[in-house]
């Protein structure tokens, strides 16, 4: 039987587990990247592991995010990162050079290796043939060390694309479509394979918009072959050397398949407040906009930026809107502004910003209350823009340079003719702002600065005979990363200093959480499905851990949350019958009776409500034998120690 793309990839990697669907595999790293608003914690945590040099054959740490210093924190914590990856073996890509995906896909990306990354949209490599996952910091600074990466053996789904894009129809079309059809839950479990003769027509940043993008299908990731448009790409990057082909076997077998007629796409949007809630141009109307943003890891490419300056060139912005466009990469900034595209942008009126996600995490460019705001970002989560009653909705970037001139949502057909807008054949190439580490020799001398915000890392425990807590808090389903430890420019400096951070967990559905968990002094999560969905911030774990959630349970979870939860020595159990979540109220009091001794033995779980005298049963099976012994210690970092004989250093 032959082997998809990804089971290739999985197979030549594979270090422990079989590749049997949902068991737990562990995959050898070759690549990792991290961000600065995840950065700081995965490397006080690789530093907690006592290691001197990374064993990996390339990491690379990216100031991307935080890129707003509104005071000192943000600034100590790049120092703070610049100096610890110089001395550890990892090259350090400098505030200004560009958004970690857009960077890594332009000068690190190789097609074959496998990558993970301290956020969640790390599957960005996928289109140019990598293996690329997200996952939490614990398990990108385990993978940094030369430990393996866990996750379980994803079933196969391929979704083939035919046939061409008509005009002003593009890759976030594809990717809006997908969504539609399998919505945010639907690739949870599954690693998502391109192919079809649609994707010849699709460059390298095209494929990535697609690859992104599966993040919100809860994909494990998504993947591209790696074929000769992908060796024009790193023609075009000066790398073609990195290239070798990689495609799926003919007798290949997949657990799915879905078909889509890219000559039957049009412009779509996701509507507030789910990145699934699609809806043709079309069907939406003419609703009035506020503000477009143009920009993210999604749709920040070059070719992206040409077509909005074609659009823009000669025009001016809608009086009611505000139009800012943040190139992904110095390297696309500086050939917009080299070959006058720049110049159109800001001619039109549109307010250029810095090559960094912004306000994709809610750093600056908040709406107006009540406001319509067009974004070719990837999620328009509530509240995550930074205004809570904003409406987001997630577009390409022809339909949301076309709406930022009418002022109204626009169907972009109706402007005529379609820009034209190619890669190039040669990108500009210039790596100054990419520091490479010392050398083991000097590294030694290298002094790590730590600024006054950084904070230790939470107390971990034992798991314990018995618990005995309260339903402290209850959602409902889809609840994501961003609901549980909200960003946006007043949280996201605080990334290292968790006692801060507590004060906003889960504000956005209860500001009310924080204090009643720290009277009750710990405490139970009851969520419905798809809990966690998202971001990779391991902060979604590791401040519920710092006020006392002890376990959390749920009718499913998404992938890499559940992941982080046990990293952080919480327990995630699912109810096995999904009926039990309605039987509990808030604040009812529940006990796991012997829970030490179930998960030692992999028995079955067994919740108790105090309150009602009721008893549940939970789904602990999706825990892996190393994952139940982490558990045991009190997460990733306690385990890790016990196995190397690590003394604790935290
Ligand atoms: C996001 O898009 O939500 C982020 C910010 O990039 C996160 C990482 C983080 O929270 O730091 C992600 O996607 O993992
Ligand atoms: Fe940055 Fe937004 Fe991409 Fe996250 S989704 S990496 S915040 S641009």
């Amino acid at each position: 039987m032959g082997l998809t793309l990804a089971q290739k990839l999985i197979k030549a990697h594979l270090v422990d587990g079989e590749m049997k669907v949902g068991t737990e595999i562990g995959l050898r790293i070759d690549q990792t990247l991290t961000q600065d608003a995840t950065g700081t914690m995965a490397y006080l945590e690789f530093e907690a592991m006592g290691i001197d040099r990374v064993k990996t054959e390339k990491s690379v740490a990216y100031i991307d995010h935080n890129t707003l210093q509104t005071g000192f924190e943000n600034a100590d914590d790049h120092r703070y990162i610049q100096t610890v990856t110089k001395k550890h073996g990892i090259y350090f890509s400098r505030p200004g050079n560009g958004i970690c995906h857009q960077v890594h896909l332009e000068r690190f990306g190789i097609p074959g290796k496998t990558l993970i990354g301290s956020d969640s949209h790390t599957p960005t490599g996928g289109g140019i043939g990598m293996l690329a996952i997200g996952a939490g910091g614990l398990d990108v600074a385990v993978a940094m060390g030369g430990g393996a990466y866990y996750i379980p053996m994803p079933k196969m789904t391929r979704i083939n694309l035919h046939g061409c894009l008509k005009p002003w129809v593009s890759a976030k079309d594809i990717i809006l479509k997908v969504l539609e059809i399998m919505s945010v839950k639907g690739g949870v479990g599954k690693i998502i394979e391109y192919g079809g003769d649609g994707i010849k027509s699709l460059s390298v940043p095209e494929r990535a918009t697609i690859t992104n993008m599966g993040a919100e299908l809860g994909a494990t990731t998504s993947i591209f072959p790696s074929d000769e448009i992908t060796l024009a790409f790193l023609k075009a990057q000066g790398r073609e050397k990195d290239w070798t082909e990689i495609l799926p076997d003919e007798d290949a077998v997949y657990d799915e398949i879905i078909n889509i007629d890219l000559g039957e796409l049009v412009p779509m949007a996701a509507c507030p407040h789910m990145p699934d809630k699609v809806k043709t141009a079309e069907e939406i109307g003419k609703i009035k906009v506020d503000q477009v943003a143009i920009g993210s890891c999604t749709n920040s490419s070059f070719v992206d930026m040409m077509k909005v300056a074609r659009i823009l060139k000669g025009k001016t912005v809608a009086p009611n809107v505000s139009l800012c466009i943040a190139p992904g990469s110095k390297q696309v900034l500086n050939m917009l502004a080299l070959n006058g595209a720049l110049s159109d942008m800001i001619s039109a009126g549109a307010r250029i910003l810095e090559s960094a996600c912004g306000p994709c995490i809610g750093m600056g460019q908040s709406p107006n209350s009540g406001g319509v705001s067009l974004r070719t970002f990837n999620r328009n989560f509530e509240g995550r823009s930074g205004t809570k009653d904003a409406g987001i909705y997630l577009v390409s970037p022809e339909v949301a340079a076309a709406s930022a001139l009418t002022g109204y949502l626009t169907d972009p057909r109706e402007l005529g003719e379609a820009p034209e807008a190619a890669m190039p054949e040669k990108f500009i190439i210039n790596d100054n702002m990419i520091e490479p580490p010392a050398s083991p020799e000097e590294a030694e001398s290298v002094e790590v600065v730590r600024g006054p915000n950084i904070k230790p890392f939470p107390k971990t425990q034992p798991l314990p005979d018995e618990i005995t807590a309260k339903a402290v808090l209850k959602v409902g389903d889809n609840i994501t990363t961003d609901h549980i430890m909200p960003a946006g420019a007043k949280i996201l400096p605080y990334r290292s200093n968790i006692p801060h951070l507590s004060q906003y967990c889960f504000a956005v559905c209860d500001e009310s959480f924080p204090e009643r968990i720290k009277s009750e002094g710990k405490g139970f999560i009851i969520g419905g499905s798809n809990y966690g969905q998202g971001s990779s911030r391991e902060h979604a774990a590791l401040v519920p851990l710092y006020l006392g959630v002890k376990a959390v349970i749920t009718k499913s979870f998404a992938r890499i949350h559940a992941a982080n939860l046990v990293n952080a020595g919480i327990l995630p159990f699912t109810f096995k019958n999904e009926e039990d979540y309605d039987k509990i109220n808030q604040m009812d009091e529940l006990s796991l009776p012997n829970i030490r001794e179930r998960i030692e033995n992999n028995e079955p779980v067994v919740l108790k409500n105090l309150t009602s005298g009721e008893e549940y049963e939970l789904v602990s099976s999706h825990l892996s034998e190393r994952q139940r012994k982490m558990l045991l210690c009190g997460g990733l970092l306690d385990y890790t120690r016990e196995i190397t004989n690590k003394p604790k250093g935290l």
